[in-house]
């Protein structure tokens, strides 16, 4: 079965969750994607919701198909966020910010009731750390900021090279908030909250791409159905 495929079959069963007149958090990514085509197909059906996107792709994306949307601030307190992973780890704990995402993505998730975490059961990890953890930092001083991120991660007993992510023309990767992202190639991350509270203290890191108790379900779709996971 194709990957696309069990994306969108979570993307399916994660639909089931959303009830009329939900405010709803729009995730970011390919998962993503699949899950407000079909939420827009509801839309169209008569659906009544309001959605806060997660990133600007995802606003362009719910306008084109005309789901209804607002910013956090007019939506207010949300019932659900539906957003992808990179890794998903043992407790529901997350690395995401593949897309670059990760700072809106967060902030979102923190503002829902409830987050649910959308994949292809590829995602599912014994320990988090083989997708390299993103790291949202200004562009004041960032080799500076890396330095530090370094020995953060030195004193969280993780290791790995760090580097300053680059799009398709090698220029630095913006994010919608306008900062730079860089991605710590760590292999493997024996203590994810630890990690979370040593590089959360450096100055310059403004979001980190751990997601630590935020998930309250997972929707993994595998090529023998879908399974449900809760931390
Ligand atoms: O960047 C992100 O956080 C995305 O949600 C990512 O974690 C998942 O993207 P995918 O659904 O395209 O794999």
């Amino acid at each position: 079965v194709h990957a696309e495929d069990l994306k969108r079959r979570a993307a399916a069963h994660a639909l089931t969750y959303v009830t009329d007149g939900m405010r709803l958090g729009l995730g970011t990514g390919s998962t993503a994607r699949h899950f407000v085509e079909l939420l827009a197909e509801k839309v169209h059906g008569g659906l009544t919701v309001l959605c806060v996107p997660t990133s600007e792709q995802t606003l362009a994306q719910a306008v084109s198909l005309g789901v209804p949307i607002a910013t956090l601030d007019e939506a207010g307190p949300l019932d659900l966020c539906i957003d992808g992973a990179d890794e998903i780890g043992p407790g529901l704990a997350l690395i995401k910010g593949g897309g670059g995402a990760l700072l809106r993505e967060k902030i979102v998730a923190s503002a829902a009731r409830e987050m649910i975490v959308i994949a292809d059961a590829s995602k599912k990890v014994e320990m988090l750390g083989r997708f390299p953890l993103p790291i949202e930092v200004v562009d004041f001083g960032v080799n500076a900021i890396t330095r530090q991120v370094a020995e953060a991660i030195r004193s969280a007993g993780c290791a790995g090279d760090i580097t300053v992510r680059r799009d398709g023309d090698g220029h630095p990767f913006v994010t919608d908030q306008g900062h730079l992202i860089l991605d710590a190639h760590l292999g493997r991350i024996p203590d994810p909250a630890a990690l979370a509270a040593a590089v959360a203290q450096v100055a310059g890191v403004v979001e980190h791409g751990l997601f630590i108790g935020l998930a309250r379900r997972a929707v993994l779709a595998g090529k023998d159905g879908i399974t449900e996971l809760e931390p």
